[in-house]
């Protein structure tokens, strides 16, 4: 069983619920967090900077439970696992809202909501690849991207046939774009990315030349949210500097997420559905591609 704190039956009184009755007169709630995070540094260091403070996690929890209102204890659940999930350490934590009092018209002793939810980051990778066998080496790539520790797909575009954008005189691309959850830090995925480019024969000598895999990653964290990275460095830009007006990223990104945003600049307003951002572009280089392989 992995190393976890259990921070138990934090109660306070608030007035969540549908019923108006609920929300005039409050009730008892009582919480539980149960946080996943390796405990060892802080068992040999003895230092309260190296795990999560639960007394702070509890004054957390009180002040969701005696906070503004909400109709379901599930969303009451869900703002605390949020919260929990700021302290990067957890990796996954568990949530348990106890309603005893709930207005159920019959007896009962108690109802409960449990989630649980991980410190994933949503990520989005830009596959392309014009030299080899295209169609193939993509589906690999998606069947690696797939196996590794730490990262869920949640969604892969179909794929799209492009024509080249700057560099030499080269073939055609085939682009797809894959979204997922990550648990692995930027600067680890990229190296994992690497990996799998380097697996398919990828070498690096003409800058945005032909290529056998190119994964780009294209962004980390939803823009806005607590878990976006924003870095400028040598050995990794976030978001990607140019996805924002490559439409072989952007047709296959909206196709997969159509809800998806990208952050074009700073602050709140920096950040644009990437519906928009495909408006201003020349799609006419963007045509349906072959399908995936079986794999
Ligand atoms: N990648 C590049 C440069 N140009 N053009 C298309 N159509 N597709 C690509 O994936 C691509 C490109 C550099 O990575
Ligand atoms: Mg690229
Ligand atoms: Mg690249």
């Amino acid at each position: 069983m992995p190393d976890r704190i259990v921070l138990q039956g934090v109660t306070a009184r608030g007035h969540h619920g549908v019923l108006a009755s609920e929300k005039r007169d409050g009730q008892t709630f009582l919480v539980d967090v149960t946080m996943m995070l390796d405990l060892e540094p802080a068992g040999r260091t003895d230092a309260l900077g190296a795990t999560v403070n639960y007394a702070e996690v509890a004054g957390d929890v009180v002040a969701r439970i005696t906070g503004p209102s909400f109709d379901l204890i599930e969303r009451l659940a869900e703002v605390i696992a949020d919260d929990v999930l700021r302290h990067d350490l957890v990796h996954t934590v568990e949530v348990v809202v106890h309603k005893p009092e709930a207005p159920v018209g019959h007896p009962f002793t108690d109802v409960q909501v449990r989630v649980t939810r991980t410190n994933a980051a949503q990520v989005v990778i830009a596959l392309g690849t014009n030299l080899g066998d295209r169609a193939h080496t993509l589906t690999d790539a998606v069947a690696a991207l797939t196996a590794l520790p730490g990262m869920t797909v949640t969604g892969v575009s179909d794929i799209v046939a492009t024509d080249p954008v700057g560099g030499p005189d080269q073939p055609e691309f085939l682009n797809a774009v894959v979204v997922g959850r990550s648990l692995l830090h930027p600067t680890d995925l990229l190296a994992e990315l690497h990996r799998i480019e380097a697996d398919h024969g990828r070498t690096r000598d003409v800058r945005w030349g032909a290529r056998t895999l190119d994964l780009d990653l294209v962004q980390y964290g939803r823009p806005g949210g607590h878990r976006e990275v924003v870095r400028d460095d040598a050995r990794l830009t976030l978001p990607h500097p140019r996805a924002h007006e490559r439409a072989f990223v952007l047709v296959p990104w909206l196709a997969v997420d159509p809800r998806a945003s990208l952050r074009v600049g700073e602050g709140r307003h920096g950040i644009r559905p990437v519906e928009d951002l495909l408006e201003g572009l020349d799609r006419s280089g963007v045509r349906p591609g072959p399908a995936w392989e079986q794999l």
